[in-house]
């Protein structure tokens, strides 16, 4: 039996704590059952788990992809249906939040029990309807009538379909995943979750953040990346960002930089990107944000997906441990598919192209079998009365610790795999917040995150629409909830008892408080400094400049020439000329180069850094994303056939490709199938280069009957193109070769290498008869992601 601490009295038994939940590897007093069921039939709560954990363990990454895009279970009738029958059920790559009460009970419900019920159309209190196409009137011709309840029903709530979207963050995509603990992190926390082997329910939502709901996503900004973990203990977020520091050191300047980034009030222009005249405006003026915009300006502005992105907690939070001993620590995620980007050309045409593209990559990704995996890590450091190590300020948030000087500890992996049933039920009511934190789990002091302990529970009473936030479904806890909270909008909870009250007799004094051995948080007693109250900062927070230094100097040659270019475009499109100067004046205190190449760029001269104004840093090879070698898995390939291609070998080259991970997409001159089993996934018309990582040539691609100008305007796209061929292939090739992507072709290839301005000759090229080595080559590149030493850097 689970045993309480009554104030003043001996062990009681709390009746409404005893549950039946059971998480695997959690003790028996978190399931709230009794100690000798330890090892009985596992518990409702197990068994969804083991269901989110079979999914991960079902198709193990790296198996041959399934075809993803399917919108329903089953393909449909041209005819529309007519037979009464149930709702179809959610794709197999589905899964939505746990079928738990706003208690925290399992219901014992199918994980499918929220969805649509029954097989007639009904109204919101179930009544069958006879026709939903027509008003109704006096007369076919005649006034609509005011009681219509169904018209007023239907119409009544369609109005009110939409909430605020986030005030940051708005655009996202999310997915439902676990989480294993290697055990690792209990010397510094005990959190039950980080426990060897304990495996964790996720929901982790990715998203930009400066542009609405609406916004494309390949737009240079920071990406979120925050993860829900329902532990046995309650719930944890980790809602952090794919940049490891932020703009600004202190809450109170959020408004600010928000206000600067975002469009510009008059004209609500431009949409979700920082190259306009207050963003630049901010930045210039307050120079803590040099170091994160320095981050924007880089490849990390703009990934090349979701699950290619780093992400980390920005802050340093605690971790207290059994014997109450803290440790302070930074939270890194590490993609197994290393960190990657697009190129600036690319993340524009996207937006334009697919404005969905990392949304549809994730999912697709997932119901492709191809699960997105990384590893939770930890830096830590000695919890001392400075909070500084190595001499970097660990409560100012523009600094990072680099890996070199504190490397980053594995403790645990985190798998994505499945994707949300409902967008709006789960990625758009999901509610994260920095203060959701389980024992074990602390915060410092750091005066940002102080603030976002505030707003994150502020903000989701306006977007939704009430403090029992807690209570929808994808923010329900899967642990016991007893919390005396009551009432209030869409209160799902059907509270019994008479007393809401500590303490209280007559409801047997329950709830009880939890003590120290019964996994209550406890927060560490951190001594606090006598001091004044002041509006100030500390002194080591002015250094504004020595770190983007150390992240320029860590890039390599091609990444910093990508930076000189993000710097050149954006400064390109601001009008004021005395913002563009005062940006150089920073840039000269970062890098002579990088200003010299920008100034240069805008045709400004370069202003000279003020003596001594450029500190001495040793550069982190780790905060460089090129240079290593990753698993091609989960990359697109378009295989670009022609009327002419061998159909034996297409297939060969698909087969090689899904064998080796990779998801093949058969570009074609129209929609018709090249074989019953060879489904063409895009026509030279809707094909574009930036949705694939390699191109293979699998045949000449001879010019389509809907390659002319009035037709279709990227016709003759390519000067010098050979009419023979299809000139929206040979834009294909063009784009790809320009943007650094591994090329092969079988021996057609040469006319359209040479139409295309491919170089058969550069890096990266593959030409050759034999399909199975085209495929290899084409893999082997893929591991470093692009072929950067195509074009070789010249900045210095
Ligand atoms: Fe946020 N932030 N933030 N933020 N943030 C929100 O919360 C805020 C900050 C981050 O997918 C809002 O529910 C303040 C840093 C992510 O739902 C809001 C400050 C980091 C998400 C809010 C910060 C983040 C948000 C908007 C300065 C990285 C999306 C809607 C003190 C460590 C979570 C909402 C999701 C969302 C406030 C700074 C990450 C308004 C006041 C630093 C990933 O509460």
């Amino acid at each position: 039996m689970v045993r309480a601490r009554v104030r003043g009295s001996g062990p009681l038994v709390c009746a409404a704590s005893r549950l039946a939940a059971g998480i695997r590897g959690y003790p028996a007093w978190v399931r709230g059952a009794p100690e000798e069921d330890d090892v009985a039939e596992p518990g409702p709560m197990k068994k969804i788990v083991d269901r989110v954990v079979e999914a991960a363990e079902g198709i193990p990454s790296g198996q041959r992809p399934r075809m993803p895009g399917a919108p329903s279970t089953e393909p449909p009738q041209v005819a529309e249906p007519t037979e009464p029958r149930a709702p179809l059920p959610p794709k197999p790559d589905q899964l939505a939040p746990a079928p738990l009460s706003a208690a925290g009970r399992d219901t014992g419900a199918p994980a499918d029990a929220a969805s649509q019920n029954g097989g007639y159309l009904t109204t919101a209190q179930g009544v069958r309807l006879p026709d939903s196409d027509h008003s109704l009137k006096a007369g076919p011709r005649g006034p609509v009538l005011l009681q219509d309840h169904h018209l007023r029903e239907k119409i009544m709530h369609f109005d009110h379909e939409r909430i605020p979207e986030r005030v940051v963050h708005a655009r996202g995509a999310a997915a439902h995943g676990v989480f294993r603990g290697y055990g690792t992190a209990t010397g510094v926390s005990k959190a039950a979750f980080l426990q060897e082997g304990v495996e964790t329910p996720v929901f982790v939502r990715f998203s930009t953040v400066l542009g609405s709901r609406g916004s494309a996503d390949t737009v240079r900004d920071t990406r979120g990346f925050a993860t829900k973990f329902y532990t046995g203990e309650g719930v944890f977020d980790l809602v952090g960002n794919n940049i490891p520091v932020f703009f600004i050191q202190d809450a109170i300047k959020f408004p600010d930089v928000v206000h600067a980034a975002k469009p510009h009030p008059d004209r609500e222009i431009p949409q979700a990107q920082s190259a306009h005249d207050t963003f630049w405006d901010f930045v210039s003026l307050h120079t803590e944000a040099t170091h994160h915009t320095l981050w924007n300006m880089s490849d990390r502005g703009i990934p090349r997906s979701y699950r290619m992105m780093e992400g980390f907690g920005v802050h340093t939070f605690r971790l207290v441990n059994a014997e109450g001993a803290s440790t302070l620590v930074k939270f890194h995620w590490k993609p197994k598919a290393g960190v990657h980007s697009l190129v600036w050309e690319e993340a524009q045409l996207i937006a334009g192209m697919d404005p969905d593209f990392h949304r549809r990559d994730l999912a697709d990704a997932i119901e492709a079998g191809s699960f997105p995996e990384w590893e939770l890590g930890i830096q830590t450091f000695p919890d001392t009365p400075e909070q500084t190590f190595a001499g970097i300020d660990l409560l100012d948030p523009t600094k990072i610790v680099p890996e070199e000087l504190a490397p980053v500890q594995p403790i645990g992996v985190l798998t994505l795999n499945a994707n949300p049933t409902n967008f709006f039920a789960e990625t758009e009511q999901v509610a994260f917040h920095p203060g959701h934190l389980v024992p074990g789990i602390d915060v410092t002091d750091d005066a940002l995150l102080a603030g976002r302990l505030f707003s994150y529970l502020d903000t989701q009473i306006t977007r939704l629409g009430g403090p029992n936030f807690a209570q929808i479904p994808i923010n329900r806890p899967h642990a016991p909830v007893n919390d005396m909270l009551r009432d209030g909008f869409h209160q799902d909870a059907v509270h019994s008892g008479v007393a809401p009250y500590k303490p209280n007799s007559l409801d047997g004094g329950c709830p009880f408080f939890a003590g120290p051995g019964e996994h209550a948080f406890i927060e560490h007693p951190v001594p606090i400094a006598a001091a004044a109250k002041v509006r100030e900062a500390p002194a080591t927070f002015a250094d504004h400049f020595s770190q983007p230094r150390l992240f320029w100097l860590s890039l390599s040659p091609v990444e910093r020439e990508h930076v000189i270019a993000a710097y050149t475009f954006e400064l390109s499109k601001v009008y004021e000329q005395a913002i563009k100067e005062r940006v150089l004046t920073v840039l000269a205190r970062v890098d002579e180069v990088l200003c010299r190449e920008v100034a240069q760029g805008l045709g400004l001269p370069a202003p000279q850094a003020p003596a001594g104004a450029q500190v001495e840093v040793a550069p982190s090879p780790a905060l460089s994303q090129v240079g290593q070698r990753w698993p091609a898995t989960g990359r697109v390939l378009g295989i670009l056939t022609a009327t002419t291609s061998d159909v034996g070998v297409v297939r060969q080259l698909r087969e090689a490709a899904r064998d080796a991970g990779l998801m093949p997409l058969i570009i074609a001159p129209t929609g018709a199938p090249l074989a019953d089993d060879l489904a063409v996934q895009r026509t030279y018309a809707a094909a574009r280069s930036v949705e694939f990582d390699a191109l293979l040539v699998a045949g000449a691609p001879t010019r389509g009957a809907d390659d002319h100008g009035a037709r279709d305007a990227k016709s003759g796209a390519v000067a010098g193109g050979q009419p023979a061929l299809d000139s929206r292939a040979v834009l294909l090739a063009n784009e790809a070769y320009r943007h650094a992507k591994p090329l092969a072709g079988l021996a057609d290839a040469r006319a359209l290498w040479a139409a295309a301005g491919v170089d058969p000759q550069a890096p990266g090229v593959f030409t050759g008869t034999d399909a199975a080595r085209a495929v290899s080559a084409l893999v082997e590149q893929l591991g470093t992601h692009r072929v950067w030493e195509r074009f070789p850097a010249t900045a210095h």
